[in-house]
């Protein structure tokens, strides 16, 4: 990410979950260059809850991320190139979000080999069986949720979210999120979560503050077993 001037301002935690602006927070690249601002800080909490209401104690995993720019605000920093592995049957990370023009590097770190494959519609490929060390590359350009799967190991599922801009981040286990570097203005701040269905709330930022929003996340959807990459049901022995 880009540098950004931290302010000394306290966290806001014992507050209440209300809208709080604090002290602002300027931008500026590597030279040292004023590029625009004041810019925001969108933070808050998930709690996540499975389908009989009950709070779960692990919150990682959702992805928020902020939507409604303009096309070129927000865009300006791509991450490094992530790497999603093959390890011990699964892949890791299980979800990942990019923003697009991304490359992806799918490398094999288990001792079997593997399959990387896609059907959805912004990025369908087949990268094909490779062994243990090895890596394919694959940039994901059209903006959406690709689902990722091995046409060798049906339990096999990692969701890529390519998004417009670089302002998302992901949830660790106690679900706090934190998206720096957002410009002023009515932005969509959006949680997505593999088994809920998407949220969405609008929020009005302005003169660089600390704006914080709780999200309680239910998962209602059950696991459906995808199919293979010519769209059949898997093999029962692989
Ligand atoms: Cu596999």
């Amino acid at each position: 990410m880009f540098p950004v001037a931290k302010n000394n301002a306290s966290s806001g935690r014992r507050g209440a979950w209300v809208a709080i602006l604090l002290a602002t927070a300027a931008l500026s690249d590597a030279s040292g260059q004023d590029i625009g601002g004041p810019f925001n800080t969108v933070t808050g909490v998930i709690r996540l809850f499975d389908r009989n209401g009950d709070e779960l104690a692990d919150r990682s995993n959702v992805v928020v991320f902020i939507d409604g720019l303009s096309d070129s605000t927000g865009h300006r920093a791509l991450p490094k190139a992530p790497q999603v592995s093959h390890r011990d049957r699964q892949f890791s990370p299980r979800v990942l979000p990019l923003v697009r023009g991304t490359t992806v590097d799918f490398f094999n770190d288990d001792n079997i080999f593997h399959n990387v494959f896609s059907l959805s519609r912004p990025k369908s490929f087949d990268l094909g069986i490779y062994p243990e060390g090895t890596s394919k590359l694959i940039t994901f350009s059209e903006p959406g949720l690709v689902k990722i799967h091995c046409n060798i190991h049906p339990n096999m599922t990692s969701t890529i979210l390519v998004l417009n801009n670089s302002l998302f981040t992901t949830t660790k286990a106690d679900g706090v999120f934190q998206i720096d570097d957002v410009p002023d203005g009515e932005v969509t701040l959006r949680v997505w979560n593999e088994f809920s269905d998407e949220q969405s709330r609008t929020v009005t930022l302005s003169g660089g503050g600390r704006v914080k929003e709780l999200f309680d996340v239910y998962e209602t959807k059950r696991f459906v077993q995808h199919k293979n990459k010519f769209g059949k049901r898997y093999a029962e022995k692989y």
